[in-house]
């Protein structure tokens, strides 16, 4: 009777221990690549075919839809609330920090949407968080990146409001510090924060988001020292005072519509455009690693494929949380 039990035991212990390692890691474990084998086996290629057909319409294509997805996942985990309109003006996507989000970021996801929803077997199959982050990862590779295979099955969340991005999204001026706390918090480490500062690679910034750096620094220093002095100057001219508010210029001033590591090295000379970016270089804790992404763009791209996956577990609703959205841009 006894050794009955023990063999019973001994056959379920590969369940049971299946079950135990599923609650303790449940995020990463509910995502997989072929979440749609069945409902939707073309959802890669229709998502690929729209975006691609938008890059092709407009460069700000790509860096629009990067950003869009970076907001998405640090605000209330990865659910597509970014898109979430709402009558008021008091969505997400009304914050201030928006500002930028540029209006083709989500017009792709919008448009992938209808794509995957034309076809029959894949109508309101497929949510609007894992669109996102399917297009994210097309407008990377489209811009030069690379291509790597997305996790997918995040259902879409029912919320977004102003009030849940305080906080939430790092400024322009945070330093080391600053940029670790809030990155950790979302489960990524300072190897994944260099690695998707990376993204600075690609689009655009308005001139307010760094004018204090060419201007007025400190009571000592006009300019940011840790600033080139001749990028400072060109930045001057870019961004006069009294510049037009709605000017913007390259985040990369050499590669700026190619996705590749010259953001780092751009970083050794000075061009960082951000305090944000530049500590990353002037701050000892982390320069090895953008000496390391500066001198290898292969280990640049490996890291970077790393954190975007683990910036698309952030916060995602799986299983029977949340919906699959009709429209992207509202709660069903
Ligand atoms: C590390 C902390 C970060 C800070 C402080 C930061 C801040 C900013 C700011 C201030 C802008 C310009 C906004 C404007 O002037 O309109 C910007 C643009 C952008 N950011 Fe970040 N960002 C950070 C990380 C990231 C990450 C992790 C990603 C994606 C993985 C990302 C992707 C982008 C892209 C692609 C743009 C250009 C958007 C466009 O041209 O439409 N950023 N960021
Ligand atoms: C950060 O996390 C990645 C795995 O996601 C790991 O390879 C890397 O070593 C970690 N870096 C640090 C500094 O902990
Ligand atoms: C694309 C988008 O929704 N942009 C909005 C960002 O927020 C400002 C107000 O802060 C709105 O005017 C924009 O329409």
């Amino acid at each position: 009777m006894k050794s009955q039990t023990t063999i019973i035991f001994l056959s379920l212990l590969p369940i049971i221990l299946v079950l135990l390692s599923n609650t303790a890691n449940a995020q990463s474990t509910q995502l997989r690549t072929d979440f749609y084998r069945n409902t939707c086996p073309n959802v890669e290629s229709l998502v690929r075919a729209a975006v691609q057909a938008k890059f092709r319409q407009t460069f700000v294509t790509a860096p629009a839809t990067l950003r869009l997805f970076f907001h998405d996942c640090f605000v209330r985990g990865c659910d597509a609330s970014v898109m979430l309109a709402s009558a008021d003006g008091r969505a997400e996507k009304d914050h201030p920090d928006n500002l930028s989000l540029a209006g083709d970021g989500f017009d792709t996801v919008v448009r992938a949407k209808e794509a995957v929803d034309r076809n029959p077997q894949c109508t309101n199959k497929v949510s609007c968080a894992d669109i996102l982050a399917l297009a994210t990862r097309d407008v990377v590779n489209l811009a030069g990146g690379p291509l790597y295979q997305v996790e997918l099955g995040r259902k879409d969340g029912r919320i977004s409001t102003t009030a849940s991005v305080q906080r939430r999204l790092p400024g322009p001026g945070f330093n080391l510090d600053q940029l670790t706390t809030m990155f950790a918090s979302n489960g990524l480490n300072i190897t994944d924060l260099v690695a998707l500062s990376g993204a600075h690679t690609l689009g655009f910034s308005h001139c307010g988001k760094f004018s204090k750096r060419i201007y007025n620094f400190s009571p000592r220093n006009r300019i940011d020292p840790a600033l080139n002095p001749q990028y400072a100057m060109q930045l001057r001219q870019m961004c006069p005072v009294n510049v037009d508010s709605r000017i913007a210029i390259d985040m990369d001033p050499t590669t700026p519509r190619t996705f590749d590591n010259a953001y780092f090295r751009n970083l050794q000379t000075g061009r960082g455009l951000f305090t944000s970016d530049q500590v990353l270089f002037t701050d000892t804790r982390s320069r090895a690693i953008v000496n390391q992404f500066a001198s290898s763009n292969a280990a640049f791209n490996q890291a970077f494929i790393q954190a975007m996956t683990k910036l698309g577990r952030v916060g995602v609703l799986t299983g029977n949380q949340g919906e699959i959205r009709i429209d992207c841009t509202k709660p069903n």
